[in-house]
């Protein structure tokens, strides 16, 4: 039996819903999702199988004009994924269309790609969308670019994403396969779980304050009844910020803390209980060892 194995980096602006397709593709929650922009920050990847094919995707973060070193590392980290990829799947939003940012992608697509590698375009979010407007956002996009495939597709809903794996599928190489058969995922546990605690945190926190923390697991003692403690810092630059994320009387950090120990306990099976501390570190975004435990690299964002 011949197998094929390989990359499919799924690129895109922030917000047009990569870590959803990725989720979908593999079946599980493998990457973090939310309603607001710049939520992905490191390259993520999740296994899926279809045939005789092991498809490893590449979930990566938006694809913005950075301004801090962060921004700076996380938009590097995206293209240097797409970069290493077998095949790229471009994500676009139906109702936003061709938008500036898509406008800046489709510009740099050359410049961090490859001419042996595919470049497929996927709309996204055709649930929003009428028959209309999606034809004419394909045209729009066909025009500007030859794409080696057009799929319109609802990651949510799950909508065209079986014919998007299936060609997938057989783009990639003839090769034996990259992971063991049932792993999903290749993230380290405590990271999946300061990512838990970071959605958990982004969606119940306004404005710029999720942009202003992250999100470390320092300590996972296992314990003799099977479950286990686990101990994460919550990184702020401000007293103010910390003030907000404990609320009155602790409610806020209790909440999401709350969240975030169900998820997990969910994810792994398993009881956990869950220690959150949060420290002022005015400096945090310029600390290298940050940009390490986030699966960055400091130097990126130069
Ligand atoms: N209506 C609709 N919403 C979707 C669809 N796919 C994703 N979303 C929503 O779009 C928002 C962003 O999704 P994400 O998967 O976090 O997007 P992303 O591209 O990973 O975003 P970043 O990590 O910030 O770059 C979430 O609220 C999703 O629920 C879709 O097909 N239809
Ligand atoms: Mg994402």
């Amino acid at each position: 039996m011949t197998t094929r194995a390989g990359f499919v980096a799924l690129i895109g602006e922030p917000n047009a819903g990569k870590s959803t397709l990725l989720n979908r593709m593999v079946g599980a929650k493998v990457s973090i999702v939310t309603h607001k922009v710049q939520t992905t920050r490191a390259r993520i990847r999740g296994v899926a199988i279809e045939g005789d094919a092991q498809i490893v995707f590449v979930d990566t973060p938006g694809i913005f004009k950075p301004k801090r070193r962060l921004d700076r590392a996380m938009v590097t980290a995206a293209w240097g994924g797409a970069a290493d990829a077998d095949v790229v799947v471009l994500l676009v939003e139906a109702h936003r269309g061709v938008t500036e940012g898509v406008e800046a992608i489709l510009a740099a697509l050359d410049e961090h790609s490859n001419p042996k590698q595919k470049i497929a375009l996927a709309i996204n979010k055709i649930d929003m969308v009428d028959v209309e407007k999606l034809l004419g956002i394909t045209k729009e996009l066909n025009e500007r670019r030859d794409f080696a495939e057009t799929f319109m597709i609802s990651a949510e809903k799950g909508r065209g994403v079986e014919d998007l794996r299936k060609w997938l599928a057989k783009e990639l190489p003839e090769g034996p396969w990259l992971y063991p058969e049932d792993q999903i995922a290749d993230l380290p546990m405590r990271m999946i779980a300061a990512e838990i605690t970071r959605e958990k945190l982004t969606l119940n926190l306004h404005q710029e304050l999720p942009y202003q923390l992250t999100v470390e697991t320092e300590k996972w003692e296992e314990r003799d009844d099977g479950s286990a403690r686990v101990d994460q810092i919550v990184y702020v630059s401000r007293d103010g910020h910390k003030g907000i994320i404990l609320g009155k009387r602790g409610e806020t950090i209790k909440r999401i803390s709350r969240a975030s120990r169900e998820e997990l306990s969910e994810f792994l099976g398993r009881k956990i209980h869950l220690f959150l501390q949060v420290k002022v570190r005015p400096n945090w975004l310029e600390e290298a060892e940050r940009y390490g435990e986030m699966g960055l690299d400091f130097k990126d964002g130069n």
